[in-house]
């Protein structure tokens, strides 16, 4: 077995945001709008008004301030609650390559790769903007990389769970370094007009490389000890969008077919499902969550986080401990973990150990255990 390393990070960052303040104003005028229109309904008791939303529920129940998304235009726009994307030629690189060859570059720059060093391509993320021919392939050979890509879809552990497939592969020595890469284009996903997820998710593009120990020439490098996944079936997180209402004649765009949770028992049921996974793993090397450096913890709801590093260590982790990125980035599906080890490893010193956690839809929880090199 190759040992395997964490050799460089990459994060790309859309150009756009959108503040609490912005997209809860926009979502009231709408929710207004739509209660004048339906007023006979509302008042005949046969349609529900919509509720207000408000900037002072959505940070203290999330800790979200802002989210970066991929196109502004439209979101805000009470008459259509969803963003405006071009459709692009087939002889275009696509929306979600895009963002997956920008993060991609900052990658193999951090771990001193070039495309020939790199023998797989892994496109990991919670949505793929078409089946195929796949983006993985398509980024591949923007790219310039030979070898192979594929798909990988597991909601909000896709990032730790495509890093799992690297680290088999490089420690069999089947690949002498992956790119796995993580282009959460979330937004065309998400449902602008109901109350309870319209704050919840940013898009953003992550990527990291892992190869074999031998050939590492960066400067911030980990060793990966091990990995640890589990799954479990919920209905609580779910998207039914899917080829199949081609043929059930649904309304492809129903609010079924966009994302939609219950929020109250995710928060409920991950956690202590996350915090056990971690004991769980930590104990695998005779390690205790006091052991750890660092927490790239998962970025879905920081009251989570913070109930996940109390059940750990008996205390609120502190923000150096278990940085938090939400309040600027909000839940990007899988990439938030990612994103927090990005901006947050470089101050590890040699012989620290830090974890990288998702948890999410599926359920889904992905785990790295890895030291600073
Ligand atoms: N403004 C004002 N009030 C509100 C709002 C709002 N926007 N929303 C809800 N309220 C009200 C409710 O109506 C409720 O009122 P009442 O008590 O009168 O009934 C009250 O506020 C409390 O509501 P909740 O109980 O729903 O509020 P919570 O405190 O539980 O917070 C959260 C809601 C923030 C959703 C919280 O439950 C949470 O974060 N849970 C965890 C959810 C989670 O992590 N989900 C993971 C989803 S991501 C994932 O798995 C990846 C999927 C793939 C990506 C998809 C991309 C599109």
């Amino acid at each position: 077995m190759q040992q395997v390393v964490l050799s460089g990070s990459g994060l790309w960052t859309p150009k756009y945001s959108i503040s609490n303040e912005e997209l809860i104003n926009s979502y009231n005028a709408y929710a207004d709008h739509h209660n004048q229109l339906y007023k006979d309904l509302i008042e005949a008791g046969t349609l529900s008004a919509k509720p207000h939303s408000s900037a002072e529920f959505v940070e203290k129940a999330s800790g979200i301030k802002s989210r970066y998304i991929y196109q502004k235009q439209g979101v805000l726009d009470i008459n259509r609650m969803r963003p405006v994307l071009a459709e692009r030629s087939d002889d275009e690189l696509s929306h979600q390559a895009e963002m997956a060859v920008a993060a991609a570059e900052k990658a193999m720059q951090a771990a001193n790769k070039t495309a020939s060093d790199i023998d797989a391509v892994i496109v990991s993320c919670a949505y793929t903007q078409r089946s195929y021919p796949a983006i993985a392939i398509e980024v591949q050979e923007a790219l310039g990389i030979k070898g192979f890509g594929f798909y990988m879809l597991v909601a909000c552990s896709a990032a730790t769970f495509g890093m799992h497939r690297a680290y088999e592969m490089v420690a069999a020595g089947t690949a002498r370094a992956v790119l796995v890469i993580n282009p959460e284009l979330v937004s065309p996903q998400i449902n602008y007009t109901d109350r309870d997820s319209h704050f919840i998710f940013g898009d953003v593009a992550t990527a990291t490389i892992l190869e074999t120990a031998e050939t590492v020439t960066s400067k911030h490098a980990y060793t990966i000890l091990s990995t640890k996944a589990f799954t479990q079936y919920s209905n609580n997180i779910r998207s039914n969008f899917g080829y199949i209402s081609h043929a059930t004649d649904a309304d492809p765009y129903g609010p079924d077919k966009l994302f939609h949770q219950e929020g109250r028992k995710v928060f409920k049921e991950v956690c202590p499902l996350a915090a056990q996974h971690i004991t769980e793993h930590l104990a695998t090397h005779q390690l205790t969550p006091k052991d750890l450096r660092r927490w790239w913890l998962h970025q879905a709801n920081i009251n989570m986080n913070t109930l996940v590093s109390k059940r750990l260590l008996g205390r609120e982790a502190s923000s150096d401990e278990a940085p938090v990125v939400l309040d600027r980035y909000a839940n990007t599906a899988s990439a938030g973990s990612v994103i927090a080890f990005n901006l947050h490893n470089e101050d590890l010193q040699a012989g620290d150990y830090g974890i990288l956690c998702s948890f999410g839809a599926g359920y889904s929880i992905g785990s790295l255990l890895v030291q600073k090199k």
